[in-house]
């Protein structure tokens, strides 16, 4: 089997929309990509995973593709496309692109046609149901507010839309729709690229009958994910597009699967089970959200932090690969969520990439982390854009919420947060663009970009280049064991790693206070290099006991 060698890579996430913009339309593109790919390489990435540039009305800012092998005119073209991948290939990096096959645009040509009859041939590409009685199918409530259900005139029939209305599920029972899927991956693939990004792959098998959460229940809504997470065909189908596409390319797969567990997960990524590589697990995702949701916002403990963490290192040791994230499109920026983006900007930032670099997985930067972007609070609601963000604002508004607690659930998860244009400089607009953004650009552009990033030696965008070359110069990977020290200690997580002759140890300070450092009496060694901190730390310092500073990181190897 060709050598994994996504075990020993750095992804980079990509934003296109918000990365750069060549043109000054305001939006970005991949021209602006390209203009930017000697930074990618500086900063040591070896994968880009770009975010979907398909042609799309946009209404989930290309989340909803109308057509999979041609590029959005806001983008570009297929040839700059051909371009960008040149550029990454010549420069020893790698792509991978975004698929998104749980559902299409309902503008894609299949939909147009699906909706036409009940007997055209397209209709069941799709998921239509009859109503009852006057009711939708059932009473599952879609990701994005409202009814999972939508209405359709034309053939008085409703069709499935797990997430907005506009982005129809695709009907994966359909043994026609999975060839077409897998026959536009080959496209994909045969145009060189290295693997793909599977978003919300593990929801594309719904339970047949499609039931309701609370039978006969009208009047709200209810999550379904019983009867569409991780549901009765997904192994099985994704066990068919490994046989027919992946396995016939040296790719990688990564798929992102809300509400999966560890043992689900070993399901996906097992290397005898012919799926996954790695898949995105949201756990770390809801440790600040109450019983219900994401905009039930609750502070996060650390503690759940280190035992969830501690649980997929253990569950996937010698079974499978983690993947390795704190942030992304759809998230707030880590450093503002578990960080300290006032203060200890600089410290904490470098904390949390410590933890992500030195664990079993494949790291995955998000832009602007590593330059230590934050979030944002824009004045009114007018200025925010994420349809999941909008959505919600009208539902709570509507069920009598007050303004003042909407505002501050998306000031603290709202995806915006991590949309916001990429800080390259402290021109205008942040030097994203010459035009007007088609999002605000975070006000703290002209303290935190990549310009100034760029000439301080101890800048977050350095520590993040030392980190990514520690990773292949200690070989990170190659440390398999994972032990948790301090457990109980609210403040520091530690941990070592460990291979059969040397042992990595990881000493993290969470919080904004000084915190004591102990080392587990059993643990041998002769002597300790320090391989990297976030503060002058002594060099042979006795580390047996370590009064850590305010978000300190060490990194020991132990020999
Ligand atoms: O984070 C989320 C779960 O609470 C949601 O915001 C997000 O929609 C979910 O993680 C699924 O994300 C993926 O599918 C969506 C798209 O909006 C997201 O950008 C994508 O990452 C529908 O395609
Ligand atoms: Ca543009």
């Amino acid at each position: 089997m060709a050598k994994q060698w996504w075990k020993d890579s750095v992804v980079y996430q990509i934003y296109p929309r918000s990365f750069m913009d060549s043109n000054g339309d305001g939006i970005g593109d991949l021209k602006g990509i390209i203009s930017k790919l000697d930074y990618l390489q500086t900063l040591g990435v070896d994968v880009v995973w770009l975010c979907p540039v398909y042609e799309s009305p946009n209404d989930d800012n290309g989340y909803d593709i109308s057509n999979y092998q041609s590029i959005m005119k806001d983008f570009g073209t297929l040839a700059d496309w051909e371009e960008l991948l040149k550029g990454l290939h010549d420069r020893g990096m790698k792509l991978i692109m975004d698929l998104v096959v749980n559902h299409s645009s309902d503008e894609h040509a299949w939909f147009v046609e699906s909706r036409k009859s009940k007997d055209n041939e397209y209709r069941d590409y799709y998921i239509w149901r009859p109503g009852q009685d006057g009711h939708a199918p059932n009473d599952w409530g879609s990701f994005f507010s409202g009814s999972a259900w939508q209405y359709d005139e034309q053939t008085e029939e409703y069709f499935l839309h797990l997430f907005s209305k506009k982005q129809p599920d695709l009907n994966w029972e359909n043994p026609k729709l999975r060839q077409e899927v897998y026959d536009m991956m080959k496209w994909w693939l045969d145009k060189g690229i290295d693997g793909f990004r599977m978003d919300v792959i593990n929801l594309i098998s719904k339970v047949p009958e499609l039931p309701s959460v609370v039978e006969g229940n009208h009047d709200s809504y209810h999550f379904g994910g019983d009867y569409f997470m991780n549901g009765p065909r997904v192994h099985e189908y994704l066990q068919e597009m490994n046989r027919e596409v992946l396995s016939k390319y040296d790719i990688m797969t990564v798929g992102e699967a809300i509400g999966v567990t560890p043992e689900e997960a070993a399901l996906y990524v097992g290397e005898e089970r012919n799926e996954l590589n790695m898949v995105f697990h949201f756990e770390l995702m809801d440790v600040d959200s109450g019983e219900h949701g994401k905009w039930d916002v609750k502070p996060w403990k650390l503690s759940d932090i280190k035992r969830i963490i501690k649980k997929w290192q253990l569950e996937l040791q010698d079974k499978g690969w983690n993947s390795l994230y704190l942030n992304n499109h759809d998230q707030p920026r880590m450093l503002s969520r578990f960080g300290n983006d006032t203060v200890y900007h600089k410290e904490s930032a470098k904390m949390l990439a410590t933890l992500l670099h030195t664990l079993q997985g494949t790291p995955y930067i998000y832009q602007g982390e590593e330059i230590g972007m934050t979030n944002v609070k824009f004045a009114s609601i007018e200025e925010y854009k994420d349809i999941e963000t909008l959505n919600m604002y009208q539902e709570q508004l509507a069920a009598g919420k007050d303004v003042d607690s909407i505002m501050n659930s998306i000031y603290v998860k709202g995806r915006d947060n991590g949309r916001t244009p990429m800080q390259w400089s402290s021109d205008r607009h942040a030097g994203f663009t010459k035009g007007m953004p088609w999002i605000s650009v975070n006000p703290n552009y002209e303290q935190i970009n990549v310009e100034q990033a760029l000439q301080d030696p101890e800048s977050i965008f350095h520590y993040y280049k030392k980190l990514i070359e520690l990773r292949k110069v200690h070989n990170v990977t190659g440390y398999s064991n994972y032990r948790a020290l301090m457990e109980d200690n609210d403040r520091i997580f530690a941990y070592i790693r460990s291979n059969n002759e040397e042992q990595l140890l990881v000493i993290l300070n969470f919080t904004g206070e000084p915190a004591s450092f102990v080392l587990d009496e059993d643990i041998r060694y002769q002597r300790n290099t320090l391989l990297i901190s976030n503060y002058d730390a002594a060099e042979s310092e006795d580390i047996r006991h370590i009064e850590l500073r305010p978000y300190e990181a060490r990194v020991y190897k132990l020999l």
